[in-house]
C-alpha cells in the first residue's frame, strides 16, 4: 500500500502535477516544506520591522502611506504562508513558539539596521528585487498551497521592488548629500541581499532532494547569478555603483564574474549573531506579549458566536 502511494507522489512530481494537503506525502517532503514555508513566513513578520522604523520619520505623508500599505502587505503574506504550513499539520501556535523562542530561521537580511531614509530604498529595490527572483519559480513549486500563495506575493513584491527603485531615483536627482545617502545604503545592502540566496551550492545540503522534489526550480547560485544580471543595468540607470569591483557583465552572456560574498558574515547571523537578531526577537517576542488580551477577546466572541442563542 505504501509502494502505491510512493509511487502515486512520483507520478505527480514527475508529471508536473500539484500535491494538495490531502494527497500522501512522504515525511520528509511535508518535513522539507514546514520548514521552507514556516522560515519564509517568520521573514514576512520579521522584515516589518526594519521598514516599520520609518514609518513614523517617512519624508511626506505620501510616503508614509507608501511604506504603512507595504509593511501592511508584509504581514499579509506572512498570514498566507503561515496558512499555507498549518495545511501540512503545524499550528500557528507552534509556529510562533518557535519563532518567539528563537529556535525558528528567517531570511539573514533583516538582521541589519536600517539608519538612513535611503535604507527604504534600498530594501524595496535589493531585498524585494532578491525576494522576487527567488519565489518567481516558487509559483511553480509542487506543492500547491504554497505555490498558490506565491502568485500573488510576487504581484505585491513587484510594487513593492519598483517603490524601492523609485525612492532611490528620486534620492540620485536630488542634492549631493542625497546621492551619498542613496549610494552609501547600496554598499550596506548589496551583499547581504545576495546572501539571501542562501550558501553557494556545494554547501546547501537541502538543495539536491528540493530541486528533486520540484519544490525549489534553480540553484541558490543560479538565481543569484540571474539577480545581479537583473540589478547591472538598473544600476546604471539609477546612477549608482554597486559595491563589486570583480563584477563582470555582457549583455548577451550576463554575469561571467563576481566578487566572493563574506560567508563568515552570514553564517555569524544564522547563528544569532548579527548586528539585529536580539532586537528583531525580543521586538516580536514583547509585540506577541502585548497582543494576548487581543487574542483572548477574539476567542471569547468566537466562544459566544458559536454557543446556541438563549433568547
Ligand atoms: N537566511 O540548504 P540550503 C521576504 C539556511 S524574502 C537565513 O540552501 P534551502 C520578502 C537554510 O534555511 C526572504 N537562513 O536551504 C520581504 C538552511 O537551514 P535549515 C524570505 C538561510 O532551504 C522583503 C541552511 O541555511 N524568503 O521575506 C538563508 O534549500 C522585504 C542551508 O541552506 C524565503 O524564505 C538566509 N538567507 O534554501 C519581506 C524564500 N539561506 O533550515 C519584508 C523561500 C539559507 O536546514 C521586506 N525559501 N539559509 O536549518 C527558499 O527559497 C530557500 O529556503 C532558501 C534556502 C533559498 C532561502
Amino acid at each position: 500500500h505504501d509502494a502505491d502511494a510512493q509511487r502515486a507522489f512520483d507520478d505527480l512530481i514527475a508529471n508536473e502535477r500539484r500535491i494538495e494537503p490531502r494527497d500522501w506525502m512522504p515525511e520528509a517532503y511535508r518535513k522539507t516544506l514546514i520548514r521552507q514555508i514556516s522560515q519564509h513566513a517568520h521573514s514576512e513578520i520579521i522584515g516589518m520591522q526594519p521598514e516599520g522604523n520609518w514609518i513614523t520619520r517617512a519624508p511626506s505623508l505620501k510616503r508614509k502611506a507608501i511604506l504603512i500599505a507595504k509593511v501592511q502587505d508584509e504581514a499579509g503574506h506572512g498570514l498566507y504562508l503561515y496558512s499555507a504550513a498549518q495545511t501540512l499539520g503545524i499550528t500557528r501556535d507552534e509556529m510562533t513558539d518557535q519563532l518567539i523562542d528563537g529556535r525558528a530561521r528567517y531570511s539573514s537580511i533583516f538582521n541589519y539596521p536600517t539608519p538612513t531614509w535611503a535604507d527604504m530604498g534600498a530594501i524595496g529595490w535589493l531585498v524585494d528585487g532578491a525576494a522576487i527572483c527567488n519565489q518567481v519559480p516558487l509559483c511553480r513549486a509542487s506543492y500547491g498551497p504554497y505555490a498558490r500563495a506565491m502568485v500573488r506575493i510576487c504581484k505585491e513584491e513587484s510594487f513593492h521592488q519598483r517603490q524601492g527603485f523609485e525612492i532611490l531615483l528620486a534620492l540620485m536627482q536630488g542634492s549631493p548629500e542625497q546621492r551619498v545617502m542613496a549610494q552609501d545604503a547600496v554598499d550596506r545592502w548589496y551583499w547581504p541581499s545576495l546572501a539571501m540566496f542562501g550558501p553557494p551550492d556545494d554547501q546547501s545540503p537541502n538543495s539536491a532532494q528540493s530541486m528533486a522534489w520540484k519544490i525549489k526550480r534553480f540553484s541558490n547560485d543560479e538565481l543569484r547569478r540571474r539577480f545581479v544580471g537583473m540589478l547591472v543595468p538598473q544600476a546604471e540607470a539609477l546612477g549608482v555603483t554597486l559595491p563589486d569591483p570583480d563584477l563582470r557583465y555582457d549583455a548577451d552572456q550576463g554575469v561571467t564574474a563576481m566578487g566572493e560574498i563574506d560567508w563568515d558574515d552570514f553564517f555569524a547571523v544564522l547563528r544569532g549573531d548579527g548586528p539585529c537578531n536580539a532586537e528583531r526577537i525580543q521586538r516580536r517576542r514583547t509585540a506577541h506579549e502585548e497582543g494576548a488580551w487581543v487574542r483572548e477577546a477574539a476567542a471569547a466572541y468566537a466562544a459566544k458566536q458559536a454557543a446556541p442563542r438563549t433568547e
